[in-house]
């Protein structure tokens, strides 16, 4: 297997919306470039990039995959990654890694919610995009119209480098405004296609699209314009030279039109991979800090440069073990060699060096500077650390990943199978950075949180597949909680005499409410030893373990205080036990008699949809019992707040994806506790009993 140096390797992360095609297009690209035999369908579930069988069973991308192929002897590396918001994590891990994005756009639906954010993801980064229309063979397919609104959406820099040979069903190739050639496809999805002269009725439009290009790019560069001002057009070396460059800085984002399942269009593309995205080498240094000296340091993207490379995602396959996805950001990693773990200040023994086809490995003695390979086996290396050469450290930063939105309770659908359900989620948390595992320590439930029912609904499947375990999942218990609202005094006298030892014990205490989130407070007010001091201690556990369950539906009671003012005791029959159950005697008094209520969690969230959607949102929200904190625009997107009770938010997830046909996202977090409304105390209540296995007494 050959390896390949910076100057000849493009890497391309594909992003868009779900469904929009990209894993077609990638399945496309693969098979114009030789790299496999046939073209995969994702129909089929024979694409080289949604090899996962749940990627296979559900027809879309739920991760991240590498794929390579070369094209005019160059190295094209993509990166396909999910379009599903749940996923969204993936493609940032993505674009991270890459020096180019290709946004991919239905050329019916144009730009969606996640063209959107995957089109912000590159940009956030810097990162050279090309757009490619696809679908274009589908009814109602639109290039013009597809323009327009990508247009509207990122800016004039917004231009085509091709023009469709027809549109839907009659969509047969493209006219190359580069090479003035129309490309015309044979149908027979071979991706051949022969290059004739631009048909008639395409001319004028060729030459008006291919004219603005052309200034399009002189503008970018004062060199050009002086040249474009002279000649009155640019020579063909230095149109691709400039366009090369603008594309690099930013300043344009050529457009394409294909059909990836009719393989029609791809040629173009493949040829601005090779000539206009940047190579590795053009990228610039790649930043971090210094592990030893705590400050800045930088890596040229060279292979005589020391050893650096960037772990940006991790498979667990329970056969092969752990597979690390790097990117070598300079020098060379070798195989059957030692690395330096610098972000957990370890040493990494590496075996086997390989290239990724999917699922599939090409063994290589080494990776140089700007290509992305793996490693299977590494011991301590997770997601986001870096590699590099001991006597050089650096630390590149990780990827940033969102907290989880949703979460469910799972439980074993087999008693005792606990242990290795926990197991296996923690080795599906090492490729999986969004997903989260806790115990709710109120409720005991196992709780699974992740980026929405999908994401977790996925995980689910992975534990049966993978691991041979079944859990259900619920909603959620709610941690509900107890106060009081009023202030009272309490007596507690614990007294018996069974012959021999007996037991004595009196305390009174005073009761009153704390500011929300105070949790609990002891007060010991005794004076003048009405209670020796050695007791006083079990009267607060007495009433701490008291607290646990709550006079309203047995939920734990917080945020209240407590002051031990006064007591008894007796100098033989007192001790510990005594007190400890006179003071959760004197609480059970107390509370009675300090208006007890309950308290509901409230969690802030924060819902980005489309402006058409807002009022349905905010609407619906309100009854959810949302209370509204603000409404900001973002981009075509409306970001609505909110605080909302966490029982109105269980299946929000579903919900919002029916309400704006899966075109909002939201994020929530606990906020604080409030008090659940009187009118619906009585239900909590009953609930609360029924699970308990208590009936309603009817007295
Ligand atoms: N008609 C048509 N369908 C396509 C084209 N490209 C992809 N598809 C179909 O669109 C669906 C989604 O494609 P996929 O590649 O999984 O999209 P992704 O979610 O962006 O990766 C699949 O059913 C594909 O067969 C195309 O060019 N034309
Ligand atoms: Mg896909």
């Amino acid at each position: 297997m050959k390896v390949y140096e910076a100057p000849g390797i493009r890497n391309l992360a594909v992003v868009g919306h779900g469904g929009c095609g990209k894993t077609s297009l990638v399945s496309a690209m693969l098979f114009d470039m030789g790299a496999v035999t046939r073209q995969g369908r994702v129909e089929d579930g024979t694409t080289v990039t949604d090899f996962d069988p749940d990627e296979i069973e559900r027809r879309i991308s739920l991760q991240t995959a590498l794929a390579f192929g070369e094209w005019r002897k160059t190295k094209i590396n993509v990166l396909d990654a999910p379009g599903y918001a749940n996923f969204l994590s993936e493609a940032k891990a993505a674009v991270r890694v890459a020096d180019a994005a290709i946004v991919v756009v239905d050329a019916v639906a144009g730009v969606e919610v996640q063209t959107e954010k995957t089109w912000g993801l590159a940009s956030d980064l810097g990162l050279p995009r090309l757009i490619v229309v696809n679908r274009m063979d589908r009814e109602r397919a639109s290039f013009t119209r597809t323009l327009e609104v990508l247009e509207k959406a990122f800016g004039r820099g917004v231009v085509p480098l091709v023009i469709p040979l027809g549109e839907e069903k009659g969509f047969v190739g493209v006219t190359d405004l580069l090479t003035e050639k129309a490309d015309v496809y044979s149908d027979d999805q071979s991706g051949k296609f022969q290059a004739v002269d631009v048909p008639e009725r395409f001319r004028e439009a060729e030459r008006t699209l291919r004219d603005r290009l052309v200034e399009m790019v002189a503008e970018t560069n004062e060199e050009l314009m002086e040249e474009f001002f002279e000649k009155g057009t640019l020579p063909q070396e230095d149109l691709v030279r400039g366009l090369h460059q603008a594309v690099r800085a930013g300043k344009l984002f050529p457009v394409f039109a294909a059909s990836s399942a009719r393989n029609v269009g791809l040629h173009p593309i493949l040829d601005a991979i090779v000539d206009l995205v940047p190579s590795p080498a053009e990228r610039g240094d790649a930043t971090g800090t210094d592990a030893a000296q705590k400050g800045e340091a930088s890596r040229k993207p060279a292979a005589d440069a020391p050893f650096s490379a960037f772990v940006f995602k991790t498979l667990a396959d329970p056969h092969a073990g752990r597979i690390s996805l790097f990117r070598v950001y300079s020098g060379v990693l070798k195989a059957d060699g030692n690395v330096h773990n610098a972000t957990r200040d370890t040493a990494e023994r590496v075996g086997g060096l390989f290239l990724l086809q999917g699922k599939n490995q090409t063994s290589v003695p080494e990776i140089q500077a700007g290509d992305l390979g793996a490693v299977a086996k590494l011991k301590e290396t997770q997601t986001g650390d870096t590699l590099c050469d001991k006597a050089s450290p650096i630390v590149f930063p990780p990827v940033e990943f969102p907290e989880p939105s949703t979460t469910f309770a799972i439980e074993p659908k087999t008693r005792g199978d606990e242990d290795k359900i926990s197991q296996a989620l923690h080795r599906l948390m090492e490729e999986d950075p969004v997903l989260r595992i806790s115990r709710d320590a109120q409720t005991h439930e196992m709780l699974l949180s992740g980026a929405g029912q999908l994401h977790v609904e996925v995980v689910v499947a992975k534990l049966r597949k993978r691991y041979k375990v079944e859990v259900n999942l619920k909603k959620p218990k709610i941690p509900y909680r107890e106060t009081v609202k009023a202030a009272a005094e309490g007596h507690g006298r614990h007294k018996k005499q069974t012959g021999g030892h007996g037991q004595f014990g009196d305390c009174k205490i005073r009761m009153k409410p704390l500011p929300r989130g105070e949790d609990f407070k002891f007060v010991d007010d005794i004076f003048g030893g009405s209670i020796p001091r050695n007791f006083i201690p079990a009267v607060e556990k007495g009433i701490q373990e008291a607290r646990h369950r709550g006079p309203v539906a047995g939920y734990p009671m917080v945020d209240f205080q407590v002051e031990l003012f006064d007591g008894q005791y007796h100098d033989v029959d007192s001790s510990e036990l005594s007190f400890k159950i006179a003071g959760s005697l004197a609480f059970k008094d107390a509370v009675a008699r300090c208006k007890p209520t309950l308290l509901e969690p409230i969690m802030k969230v924060e819902i980005a949809v489309p402006e058409e959607f807002a009022g349905a949102v905010m609407g619906d929200l309100s009854s959810r019992r949302g209370r509204p904190q603000g409404m900001e625009p973002k981009g075509s997107l409306q970001i609505i707040k909110a605080e909302v009770p966490m029982a109105e938010m269980l299946s929000y997830d579903a919900d919002l994806t029916s309400m704006t046909g899966a075109r909002g996202s939201y994020h929530m977090e606990l906020s604080h506790y409030d008090e659940v409304p009187f009118q619906l105390q009585e239900k909590v209540v009953a609930a609360a009993r029924a699970e308990r296995g208590e009936v309603k007494n009817e007295e």
